[in-house]
């Protein structure tokens, strides 16, 4: 399933890279945002994760993000996340550059994560700038949380279509891309920008590109390997192997 040369560079590479999209998170039971899996009572998932969605309809848009909040807390990390914390272990630099918003990376263990969509747990006061967790808050009314410093509208702190990222956590994930030796793409589909640009900006400045998806995506077929199966099957392999060739 692995060539040579992935192993080889691994074993001598001093920096790697990983970017993970929801597709990590799908054998833990976190539903993903496109294909089948991606609707949530009637709602097409997308639709629900944009700015409009939140001014036009703050307490269904609450619902969404309580729902997915909620499930999390019984949902574990499963062995694709564990075999990443394996991985920053065995190498010198790592970095875990993720799209998702479910800490299950941090549950796991990984230490040096970058998130670049925000995390669900952290919300923040639309008038004032307030920040604070979302499990500090009473149950609200009217299904819509207030700041408890200026009274207003509280949002979920994540990164909706059309927001720009936080500056300095796309910065990192740039620059770690730029020099890395092993970039991995594991379980995103590949479509949203910036983050679809980051195996780009690795493989540009010489890195070694590897897909991992049950799927083709736009990237399979620049990636140097593109690995189909679930990333809960493959990583654990990937990491049993590496132990060995150490
Ligand atoms: C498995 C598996 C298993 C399943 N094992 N694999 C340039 C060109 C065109 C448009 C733009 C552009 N630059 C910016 C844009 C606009 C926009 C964008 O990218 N649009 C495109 C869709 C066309 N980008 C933005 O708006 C971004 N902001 C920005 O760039 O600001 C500046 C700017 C604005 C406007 C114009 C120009 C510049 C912000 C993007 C924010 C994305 N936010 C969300 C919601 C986060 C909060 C939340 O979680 O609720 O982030 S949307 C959603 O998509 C979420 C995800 O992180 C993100 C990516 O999805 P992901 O992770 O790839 O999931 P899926 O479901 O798509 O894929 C899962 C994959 O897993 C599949 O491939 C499966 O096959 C696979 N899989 N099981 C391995 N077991
Ligand atoms: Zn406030």
């Amino acid at each position: 399933m692995f060539s040579k040369k992935l192993i080889q560079r691994l074993n001598h590479s001093s920096s790697v890279v990983v970017l993970t999209g929801a597709g990590i998170s799908a054998e833990s039971g976190v539903p993903t945002f496109r294909g089948k899996d991606g609707l949530w009572e009637n709602y097409n998932v997308q639709e629900l994760a944009t700015p409009e969605a939140f001014n036009e309809n703050r307490e269904t848009f609450w619902k969404f993000y309580n729902w997915r909040r909620k499930l999390l807390n019984d949902i574990k990390p499963n062995l694709g996340h564990y075999a990443l914390v394996d991985l920053e272990n065995f190498l010198s630099d790592f970095t875990l550059i993720t799209q998702n918003v479910d800490n299950l990376h941090q549950k796991a263990g990984s230490k040096n994560v970058i998130e670049l969509h925000g995390n669900i747990t952290h919300t923040y006061c639309i008038d004032c700038n307030f920040r604070t967790n979302r499990d500090e808050f009473e149950d609200e009314v009217d299904g819509i949380p207030r700041c408890p410093e200026c009274n207003g509208y509280m949002r979920p702190d994540v990164v909706l279509f059309g927001e720009t990222l936080d500056p300095e956590c796309l910065t990192k994930a740039q620059e770690a891309s730029a020099t890395c030796e092993v970039f991995f793409s594991i379980g995103t589909s590949s479509l949203v920008e910036p983050a679809a640009s980051l195996p780009y900006v690795a493989k540009g400045n010489g890195a070694y590109l590897v897909e991992i998806n049950t799927e083709q995506t736009p990237l399979s077929v620049t990636a140097d390997e593109a690995l189909l199966g679930k990333s809960g099957k493959i990583l654990p392999l990937l990491v049993m192997i590496l132990d060995r060739f150490r």
